[in-house]
């Protein structure tokens, strides 16, 4: 039956956990809307026979229709809503399971620019176009843009989302078998939007362990040029919390950071990745890679609590790569053990001379 459907729609193969499920709304709500069409298409038919035209003097008595009473009539609204609720309550469901990022998977960090797609791996590793993953396994892509608005989408993973400039958006699937399946980017985007594609290849854990986890360079023997340049590299595998922390030195950041848990000027980055940050204002977050970047764009967005909005803006500053070094840096950090005796600003810290920050402006 599945199968039946899926072929009769034309939809592509089910290759991600929730693609069936996905799938199972979308057969309903089409089943429905289509035996309703076909109800209204055959009353049609029956009423232009039932009440058709005729002279005088074969029908004096033309039948008239019943008026529905009341009850009929808010039984068949309500009946109706009721329907349409419900796969409203069914696709919510859905979409909270495809918003919710079960912990502990693969995370990938994702690069679009006009007009391809790039992959950083956490071990240092870069492909263009292609995007290795394992089965069986969760995979979180971390998602940002160079330029425009794109939009990543995998449609036998039945999964689509927008990547924003200067943002971070997530989206996350376990492929259920190998095979390769074609990547499109589902927002206009300029000129060669429609040539913008990239293909997913999904190797057994073993195969992906051998080929991929070990290998110093990606398969495919890629390595983006813009990586080197834009860090300063000089071409060696470095993991990519390595190259984040070349990166946070370079931009100034551990002026104001610590990674060892002692709180300077602002929060240790030590076990802030996945835990709560406490707000200035209203409910605690939790730190994920799209709340640490928006912090680097956007600090006075969401203040942590008891610490002073000094940090500058890095809007503009941060190129994605970079931005992608430092929340893997801050993700390595996530268990890190805290120095208990930490004092709150260590002795040997180098003085820090803030910008305008401290009188009231912030350094753009
Ligand atoms: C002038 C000091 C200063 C510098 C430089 C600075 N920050 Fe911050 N940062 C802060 C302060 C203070 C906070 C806490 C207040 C807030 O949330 O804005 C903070 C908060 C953050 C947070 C949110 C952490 C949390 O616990 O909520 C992140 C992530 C962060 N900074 C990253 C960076 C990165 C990356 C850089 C370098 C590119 C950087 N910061 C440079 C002072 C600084
Ligand atoms: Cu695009």
């Amino acid at each position: 039956m599945n199968e039946l459907m899926r072929r009769l729609l034309f939809l592509p193969p089910q290759a991600s956990g929730f693609a069936r499920d996905f799938d199972y709304l979308h057969y309903a709500v089409i089943t429905v809307s289509m035996l309703g069409v076909l109800a209204v298409a055959l009353a049609l038919l029956w009423f232009s026979f039932k009440y058709r035209r005729r002279t005088q003097t074969t029908d004096p008595a033309r039948p008239r229709p019943e008026p529905l009473t009341h009850a009929q009539e808010f039984g068949t609204a309500f009946g109706l809503l009721a329907l349409f609720v419900g796969f409203w309550c069914f696709g919510v469901r859905q979409y909270a399971v495809m918003q919710r990022v079960p912990p502990g998977g693969l995370l990938v960090y994702v690069t679009a620019k006009q007009w391809m797609w790039s992959f950083d791996y956490a071990n240092g590793n870069r492909t263009n176009e292609t995007l290795y993953v394992p089965t069986g396994r969760t995979v979180e892509l971390a998602m940002t843009s160079r330029d425009v608005i794109h939009s990543f989408y995998v449609p036998a993973f039945r999964i689509k989302k927008d990547v924003i400039p200067g943002r971070t958006t997530s989206v996350w699937f376990s492929a259920v078998r190998p095979g390769v399946y074609p990547i499109f980017c589902a927002e206009y985007c300029g000129l060669d939007h429609s040539v913008m594609r990239g293909r997913v290849v999904a190797l057994t854990p073993n195969e992906f362990a051998e080929r991929f986890e070990r290998t110093p360079r990606a398969p495919g023997g890629a390595t983006h040029p813009l990586a080197e340049a834009e860090l300063g590299g000089n071409g060696e595998l470095t993991s990519l919390a390595a190259r984040g922390e070349r990166v946070a030195a370079a931009r100034g950041c551990l002026r104001c950071h610590t990674l060892d848990g002692t709180p300077h000027l602002g929060p240790s980055w030590a076990r802030l990745y996945g835990h709560e940050v406490p707000l200035e204002s209203g409910a605690p977050v939790v730190a994920d890679a799209a709340y640490l970047t928006e912090s680097m764009m956007e600090p006075l967005a969401k203040v942590h609590r008891g610490f002073s909005p000094i940090m500058p803006t890095y809007r503009g500053i941060l190129q994605p790569a970079e931005t992608a070094a430092l929340v893997e840096l801050i993700r390595s950090l996530a268990d890190a053990p805290i120095q208990p005796t930490a004092p709150l600003v260590s002795a040997d810290a180098p003085a820090v001379t803030l910008p305008t920050a401290l009188d009231g402006g912030i350094a753009p």
